[in-house]
């Protein structure tokens, strides 16, 4: 060997040398840095854009909030890093944006917004072996497929429908009633939920309208609606149409009470029916932001980070990202195989309340909330259950 070799090979080995100190000292030290990716999907374009922004904004001020506090999982410290995907409330592009999360190698997902998203998209996360948790999806047939990666973190459509038909026929007195739905997994399970139980309050159903989710003129429909004279109309679907089908009721005289489930339960509605909304009922799942234990001083952040009022979902987007994360801290584990366990047994004292899970992923004792608009805010009526 040449002493030009000799030299090379001695260079060669201190490199090697100095590297396996950094590899030692990372692996048995605390500080290790890595970034865990953690996905978001829902509608950012589009009629219910205001909807997702809401979810993006709750996941993305927890995220912000445990990197500022410099979190630790299993003894590393970690950079949560948000990975927010348009399913633009598309069954189809909810599968593809899906794909895309997988394929990103995320740790967990929070979403998606509409039930019409979140079931197809589960079947990937499923096989995937990774967490979902919708903030908003509440159709039962989501956590109805037995996958142990569903979640969700709000009360389901089974017992939303079921408080708004016994609210329609015991509180409201309806014999006679409508009921039109978006064709959507959301409007049309609930609308049925909604049948189901007004039927049994001695309700009749005089006929059921469909419309979709990109309509905004529904004269036809409310046209013939008017020649039945119902007592009440059901709407199974979101703000976006309801807000003008109200003023289009409105313009035809329909002397009817109007009610509907949470995703017309919004700002957003009262803000595009205008005066056509006054005395329109509608649920939502959980209790109202005020009576929610945090639910004032989430407000209030939610406000000063990004500049406008919660919409809907946003502290329910918030808790499910902070259950995500509680569960990954206590595996020690951002691996989904790791963690899974410890989500499916979580006991997190949210801002929406108590969150824990049954054995399907639905949450345990979720309530319904009623509200009528009134002065162009929406009044509280009551809780049930929960
Ligand atoms: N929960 C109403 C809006 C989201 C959905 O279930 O489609």
């Amino acid at each position: 060997m040449t002493t030009k070799q000799r030299g090379m090979m001695q260079r060669n080995a201190a490199v090697a040398l100095a590297a396996l100190a950094v590899l030692g000292l990372a692996s048995c030290g605390k500080k290790e840095e890595g970034v865990v990716k953690i996905g978001h999907a829902g509608p950012l374009t589009g009629s219910i854009a205001h909807l997702g922004k809401d979810n993006e904004n709750g996941v993305r001020l927890a995220l912000d909030e445990a990197n500022a506090t410099g979190i630790e999982i299993g003894g590393n410290k970690v950079t949560l890093e948000l990975l927010s995907e348009d399913d633009q409330a598309d069954p189809k592009q909810g599968t593809i944006v899906a794909q895309k999360l997988v394929d990103a190698k995320v740790a967990g997902v929070i979403g998606h917004l509409n039930s019409g998203t979140t079931i197809p998209a589960s079947k990937l996360y499923h096989d995937a072996g990774i967490a979902q948790i919708s903030p908003s999806a509440t159709n039962v047939t989501y956590t109805a497929q037995n996958f142990k990666t569903a979640f969700r973190v709000m009360a389901n459509d089974a017992q939303q429908g079921k408080v708004l038909g016994e609210f329609a026929t015991a509180k409201l007195g309806a014999k006679n009633i409508v009921i039109i739905d978006d064709r959507s997994a959301y409007g049309q399970g609930l609308a049925d939920e909604f049948e189901k139980a007004a039927t049994a309050g001695g309700a009749t159903i005089l006929a059921r309208e469909f419309t979709d989710t990109t309509k905004t003129d529904f004269t036809a429909i409310l046209t013939s609606i008017k020649g039945k004279s119902p007592e009440l109309i059901f709407y199974g679907g979101m703000d976006a149409q309801a807000g003008p089908m109200m003023k289009q009721i409105q313009n035809l005289g329909i002397a009817a009470a109007y009610l509907a489930g949470d995703g017309v339960q919004t700002p957003e509605f009262l803000k595009l029916a205008a005066d056509a909304a006054e005395g329109v009922y509608a649920s939502s799942p959980g209790v109202p932001l005020g009576q929610m234990p945090q639910g004032p001083a989430f407000a209030e952040k939610y406000k000063s980070k990004f500049n406008q009022e919660i919409q809907l979902y946003a502290p329910y987007a918030y808790d499910a990202t902070n259950v995500l994360l509680e569960a990954m801290r206590k595996a020690g584990s951002t691996d989904p195989a790791k963690y899974l366990p410890e989500l499916a047994n979580i006991q997190y004292q949210g801002v929406t309340g108590n969150i824990a899970f049954d054995e399907k992923g639905d949450i345990k004792g979720g309530g319904i909330s009623l509200y009528q608009a009134k002065g162009g805010k929406w009044e509280y009526i009551e809780t049930i259950g929960g």
